[in-house]
């Protein structure tokens, strides 16, 4: 009962119908507390009305009427807004980039399996290993299906939510922490007792179905941009700055696994894990089922695809896992794959339309690919205009002529291929003519002995591998230019403003704000982000020069093995070899790109426009990395970077970062408000230094 008699229920019906407008202050702590469980409850309801069902029961005021009396029972009664409340979920100011977060344990990926076969050839595998490490021959599997959406790693502490964050390479994501606080189903508090102290949550965020449709259909009649698919949908919403924007899209979090734990206990079995994380607060998929042997598995994969068409989500397949942790220990790693675990990938789906041409596109190393123009189809829930070809003796192969109908097939989020010929077209057919010449500049086209690409051999004068090198500098992984997409740089070329990726650095205003579609706003917010591009790092750079076959992987390991520009200059093959990653092949290239003077030229043009990047560490005279082998933990708040930021450095000079201190901690690095860990460490006599100290120690690791 309330100061003024009424129940929660009551009051909640007065609060939406606008006839009471409570003093919370003058009420008294269970009061309270009944009337913000009602008030979480219903607005949780109206959300999934209004977003999922296209069912809504109230109109926008009443439901601002309830959020307002929430957050106004919050202000009287702060400790009720602690727990988990939609007001915690409306997403805060932008940000201006996302933080590197470091996976305290690395996100997996799964080998995949595409028929029963190698699905009774994954569970051979496994009994033969069992065997030789003397567990049990028969284990049992869980089943589940596979969602097409996001993985997102949850980090808890004591059970309140830390930070979330992206799987990115598997061992360092984006630090999406904002953004995953609005999706209802994600804990802010984890529920019940019995967790870990530290505990990672591993899962996928998806855009259900329904949702999906309905955003769609409400953008469209607001003439707003569309989403492509639900799992774009999903990417794209939670990778806004403005967590406002995020808070907006209706995505939903279903929890698959942990990751790293500390100062707790988990179930010994996978399925023991799924409950426990149930019991928590989590959404765990309600197909979730056990094998005890493989054929049932098998039989599971059958029964789900059934079902696929009528779920309210994108599956693209189902995982299957040992369900014993002492299993899975005995099994281990091959690389970053279990072999524990397998994904079966539903077959592609595919459809029938008509070859109406044959399109010669350029990439950004030259090579020139025929693309198949579409009558429209729908397939794998998009409708598919374009296919590829991959190269002309994929043409020959599939002995296709305009006007044939042909078959499509599309697996998950691959770009659609073009299957086999399904019937001929009528009449004299006309097969499609190899060019011999760039069908966009002109210039020769070369194809290598033995080799199925062809090359236009324009280089940067072709204006295809021109533009296409250019988004690519411009692209995120890059120099991170914001603003600089395709349109905007065919527009560049085209006028003659930019023909080399120096030329960016020298736009002007009136030159930027004359293009077309460009706003005078988002001409200055161009020129501003072409600033502050320049500011970079030597990965980011080498990986932007768009060195064929250098990615961004190599792209890392060159920067960390020469810390130079200068030394891979001056690197002769032997030293580029001696490089992770790097082969013959790549090498070659690498070589070949240092000694054309027009790439010299442009890279001194980049860094006389003020391109430029902090100082890489120096690796030890014996070649290792400086902290190669010691293992930190950074803990509390530091001043001149953030904790994410110092375990990159850290990495970055060899050292583990761990999430816990432990007597094999080498040192722990703490700033202020550093709690449990810093204790734990003066009582093992881990070495501590603060954040002065570290700077001492490292001065370059305040600029990286
Ligand atoms: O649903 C998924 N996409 C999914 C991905 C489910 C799982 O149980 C997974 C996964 C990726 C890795 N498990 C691992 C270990």
């Amino acid at each position: 009962m309330s100061a003024s008699g009424e129940t929660a229920a009551q009051l909640l019906t007065q609060i939406e119908a606008g006839i009471a407008a409570p003093d919370f202050a003058s009420f008294k702590q269970r009061p309270a507390k009944a009337l913000h469980s009602a008030l979480c409850e219903s607005l949780s309801q109206h959300n999934r009305r209004y977003y999922e069902q296209d069912a809504p029961s109230i109109d926008d005021a009443a439901y601002d009427r309830l959020f307002a009396a929430l957050q106004a029972l919050e202000a009287a009664f702060p400790s009720l807004a602690g727990v988990d409340s939609p007001s915690q979920r409306v997403g805060g100011a932008p940000l201006d980039k996302f933080e590197q977060a470091q996976h305290l344990l690395p996100m997996l990926s799964l080998d995949n399996a595409f028929d029963a076969d190698s699905l009774l050839q994954f569970d051979k595998r496994i009994k033969e290993r069992l065997q030789k490490a003397g567990k049990p021959l028969q284990p049992v599997y869980v089943c589940e299906p596979k969602l097409d959406g996001v993985a997102l790693s949850l980090l808890y502490e004591n059970g309140v939510l830390q930070r979330a964050a992206t799987r990115g390479d598997g061992s360092v994501g984006e630090n999406i922490t904002e953004n995953a606080r609005t999706i209802e189903s994600v804990p802010l508090q984890l529920a019940g007792k019995g967790f870990p102290a530290t505990l990672e949550v591993r899962g996928e965020v998806v855009m259900p179905l329904s949702a999906f449709n309905l955003y769609n259909q409400r953008a469209e009649q607001a003439g707003e941009k569309t989403l492509v698919n639900p799992r774009n949908a999903a990417a794209g919403s939670l990778r806004q700055l403005d967590s406002r924007i995020t808070a907006q899209r209706p995505l939903r979090f279903f929890a698959y696994s942990t990751g790293y734990i500390d100062d707790g206990e988990l179930p010994a079995q996978h399925s023991g894990v799924l409950a426990a994380l149930k019991r928590w607060g989590f959404l765990v998929n309600e197909h979730v089922q056990p094998a005890a042997a493989i054929e049932q598995g098998i039989a599971y994969c059958e029964h789900i695809q059934q079902l696929r068409t009528g779920l309210d989500y994108a599956i693209d397949g189902v995982v299957i896992k040992v369900d014993s942790f002492e299993a899975q220990q005995a099994l281990g790693f091959v690389s970053r794959a279990p072999r524990w675990a397998i994904a079966y990938k539903f077959p592609a789906e595919e459809a029938t339309t008509t070859l109406l041409d044959i399109d010669w596109q350029v990439g950004r190393t030259g090579a020139v690919t025929p693309v198949a123009k579409l009558e429209p189809v729908f397939v794998g829930g998009v409708t598919v205009s374009n296919a590829t070809l991959h190269n002309a003796d994929e043409i020959a192969r599939l002995d296709i002529a305009i006007g044939d109908r042909v078959v499509i097939r599309r697996a998950g989020d691959v770009i659609p291929q073009l299957a086999r010929k399904f019937e001929a077209g009528r009449g004299r057919r006309k097969k499609p003519a190899v060019p011999a010449h760039c069908p966009v500049c002109g210039s020769s086209i070369e194809r290598a002995e033995g080799e199925a690409v062809m090359r236009c051999t324009g280089g940067l004068l072709c204006g295809a591998q021109l533009k296409e090198s250019i988004v690519h500098f411009a692209s995120r992984k890059a120099m991170d230019i914001d603003g600089l997409g395709d349109k905007i740089v065919e527009q560049l070329v085209d006028k003659g403003l930019v023909s080399n990726v120096a030329d960016l650095y020298s736009l002007v205003h009136e030159e930027v704000s004359g293009l077309e579609r460009m706003a005078d706003k988002s001409a200055q917010n161009l020129l501003d982000a072409l600033a502050q591009s320049k500011q970079t790092t030597l990965p980011r750079f080498l990986f932007a020069l768009g060195i064929r076959e250098v990615g961004e992987a190599t792209a890392r390991n060159l920067a960390l093995h020469f810390a130079s520009l200068e030394a891979i200059y001056a690197a002769d093959r032997d030293a580029l070899l001696a490089v992770d990653d790097v082969g013959d092949i790549v090498a070659s290239h690498i070589q070949a790109f240092f000694a054309n003077t027009g790439n010299k030229r442009m890279i001194d043009r980049l860094r006389k426009a003020g391109v430029q990047w902090p100082a890489l560490p120096q690796t030890g005279s014996n070649g290792e990395a400086v902290l190669a082998g010691q293992t930190w933990v950074v803990t509390g708040k530091l001043e001149s970077m953030t904790r994410d930021e110092a375990k990159a450095f850290l990495q970055a000079q060899g050292a583990k970062v761990a999430g816990s201190v432990s007597a094999k901690t080498s040192c722990v690095l703490a700033g202020p408000g550093a709690g449990s860990k810093l204790a734990k460490a003066q009582q093992l006599d881990v070495e501590i230094i603060d954040e002065a100290g570290f700077l001492q120690r490292f001065p370059e690791a305040s600029a990286s």
